[in-house]
Formats: structure tokens, sequence, C-alpha cells
């Protein structure tokens, strides 16, 4: 038995199940239940349920189930992941993988709202660190009337363009399908997309639109009807029809870094190029003599809250990475093994 390649396989998952001796059974992961994984083992929809037990699996992965066909056995190597940090108030912080094995973050944003530059600046620190290329997606542009509609549609695009060095902002509308084809074509050769953004902004919305059927539940399902008013609850892996795959994310409230790259480097490549020219290699980016960076921002080049935000999140991935490391001594010292990152 071999595999069906029109999963979507990604060279390092392929490379990795021929080194283990092309197992059978293997599949991708379509969505994950309560400790269970739905493996897809071909296109044309053969499934199996398998439990998750002691293997890390997200949605989007690659993996070979025992010959029992009851758990994962292995999870086979991911060329990307999107992880974020999941913990709560006083828990030590743990990892928790939206999505595998993914080409394209969409991170999606609805018109309809004023442009979260803040927002976009943090997803495409993820984003970059997952090691998939992102793309903004602003979508409800049918939801703006007129001229005075087309001129917010296109400040719009220049304030995320602004903060997203090198990254194509695409303008979509799940409803009138504006932008569908644009975002369909980053799926061709076979690529998977995943869609990303807060709860309500369209995201399923578009799924429905670049599947072109109703597939996802979207949250204007009525309450009476017979599907009840339920929406995405969980990540889903879902195939476009001339090929390609899309998964569908939760809408995530606060996305909180969980950095291993360089996320930030490529998100501020802007900032992080003013750098190369200030005095000091050292250079805080205060009130150094000779800070490029500062200057940039007096000249009006460089947005103020652009070089705070930067700050930020450069703290906040230090204060992890100390965290981190204290966790680790701590593990040290009593000799037990060292959790994966
Ligand atoms: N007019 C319009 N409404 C949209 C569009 N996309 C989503 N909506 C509506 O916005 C609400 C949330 O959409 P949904 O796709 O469930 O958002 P999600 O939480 O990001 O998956 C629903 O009422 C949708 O009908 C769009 O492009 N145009
Ligand atoms: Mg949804
Ligand atoms: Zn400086």
């Amino acid at each position: 038995m071999g595999c069906d390649l029109r999963l979507g396989f990604a060279e390092v998952s392929l490379e990795h199940w021929r080194e283990l001796g092309s197992p059978p059974g293997v599949g991708r992961v379509a969505r994950i239940d309560r400790g269970w994984s739905t493996v897809l083992q071909s296109l044309e929809g053969e499934t199996v349920r398998v439990r998750n037990i002691g293997a890390d699996v997200a949605v989007g992965d690659f993996v070979v189930p025992d010959a029992d066909g009851e758990r994962v056995q292995h999870v086979l190597a991911r060329h990307s992941a999107f992880v974020r940090r999941a913990s709560f108030a006083g828990a030590r912080a743990e990892a928790h993988t939206i999505a595998a094995n993914v080409d394209h973050v969409m991170l999606v944003h609805a018109l309809t709202s004023p442009p979260n530059q803040r927002r976009v600046e943090r997803e495409l620190v993820l984003a970059w660190d997952s090691g998939a290329v992102p793309v903004v997606v602003l979508t409800k542009s049918d939801l703006l009337d007129g001229a005075a509609g087309a001129a917010s549609a296109a400040a719009a695009v220049t304030a995320m363009g602004d903060v997203a060095p090198g990254v194509d902002v695409v303008v979509a509308s799940g409803i009138s399908g504006e932008g569908v084809d644009l975002l369909r074509a980053y799926a061709d050769g076979n690529r998977t997309l995943a869609l990303l953004g807060a709860s309500g902004v369209g995201k399923s919305t578009l799924v429905n639109a670049l599947v072109g059927h109703s597939r996802q539940a979207t949250a204007d399902v009525r309450e009476g009807d017979q599907r009840g008013r339920h929406t995405t609850t969980a990540s889903e892996l879902v195939a476009l029809a001339d090929g390609g795959w899309l998964i569908d994310t939760p809408g995530v409230r606060a996305v909180s870094l969980w950095s291993s790259g360089h996320g930030i480097e490529r998100a501020f490549a802007d900032v992080f190029a003013l750098m190369d020219n200030c005095r000091f290699r050292d250079c805080k980016h205060d009130d150094e003599p000779g800070c490029a960076v500062t200057a940039a921002v007096a000249a009006g080049v460089v947005d103020p809250r652009r070089l705070d935000s930067m700050k930020r999140l450069v703290a906040e991935e230090l204060a992890l990475e100390d965290e981190q490391k204290a966790h680790e001594r701590t593990f040290d010292r009593r000799g037990a093994r060292r959790p994966r990152r």
C-alpha cells in the first residue's frame, strides 16, 4: 500500500515516511476531537479515527497509525507549523499548534473594522516563525459601498501594507466572491492554506467561497433551523475542488507569541534594515546618539507605534525564553526529561 500524494504531502514528510519503510495507512489529520484524530487516507475520503495518545498531533499533520489502527504511531516531519502560546493565568507557557504543514497563512481581517495594525504585526511574527508565507486578507469588501467605500478599502490596504513589508494584501469577499480566485491561486500546486483571524471576521464564509459550496458552518446559521447556531470550534482540513487544501481555524481572540525563529526580524524587516545604520551595535533605539531608527521616527518614516510594538514583541519573546530556561533548569535538577519545545 502506498500513499495518496494528492493529500498534499510535504517533501520532508514523504522522506520521513520512506525512512520508516513506507508503512501502510499513512494519511493526513483532518480534524481532532478530544484526543482522537480523523485521518484522511485518500482524496476520495477514506478515513480512520485513531487516538493521539502520547503523540503531539495537529490538524494538517501527516501521520502513520499503528498496525492495529488504534493510535497515532508516527507524526511525520513537518515543513511548517503555526504555533501559539497557550497558557492560563499563572500557568507555565505551553505551545499549541493550530495548523501543521501550511504553505500560506492567510491573516484574515474584516474591512468593516478599522485596520488593526498592531494585531497584524503580531500575527505576522507568528506566521513568519511558522515557516509558511503570510498573506493579509481584507474581507467583507461587499459591505463597503460607492466611492467612500472604495476609498476606505484603499486606505485599509495602505495601512496594512505599511506594517507588512513584502507581504501580499488581498481584498476579498466571501459573499460577492471578490478576490476569491486570487486567494485560490495560492493553493496552486497542491499547496495548503490556513485561514487565521479573530472570530467573526469571515474565515468560514471565505472557506465556503473557496470550496464552492457550503462546507463550513458560519455565524449566521439561525437558531431554529436544523443546523442550529454553530460556528467553527476546532481547526479543520478541507480539500479544494481543483487541488490544494484549506485549514479553517476557530477564532483566536489574542494571539500570544510562541517564538522560535526569526519571525520578528521578518515581520519588522523595514526597522531591522535601519538598525544596520545605528552608530552603536548594541543600540536599544531609545535615546542613543546616532540611532538610525529613532531618526527615522523623527523624520516621519517609521510610525512610533510600530517601533513600540516591535519593542514589546521583542520583550515578550525574551520573557518567554527566560521562562523556558528557568523551567528547563528545574527539570534538569530533578533529572527529568526536558520538555519538548
Ligand atoms: N457581507 C458579508 N458578510 C460576511 C462576509 N464574510 C462573512 N460575513 C458574515 O460575517 C459573519 C461571520 O462570518 P464567519 O465566516 O462565520 O466568520 P468566522 O468566525 O471568521 O469564520 C456571518 O454573519 C457572515 O455571514 C462577507 O464577505 N461579506
Ligand atoms: Mg469560522
Ligand atoms: Zn538604534
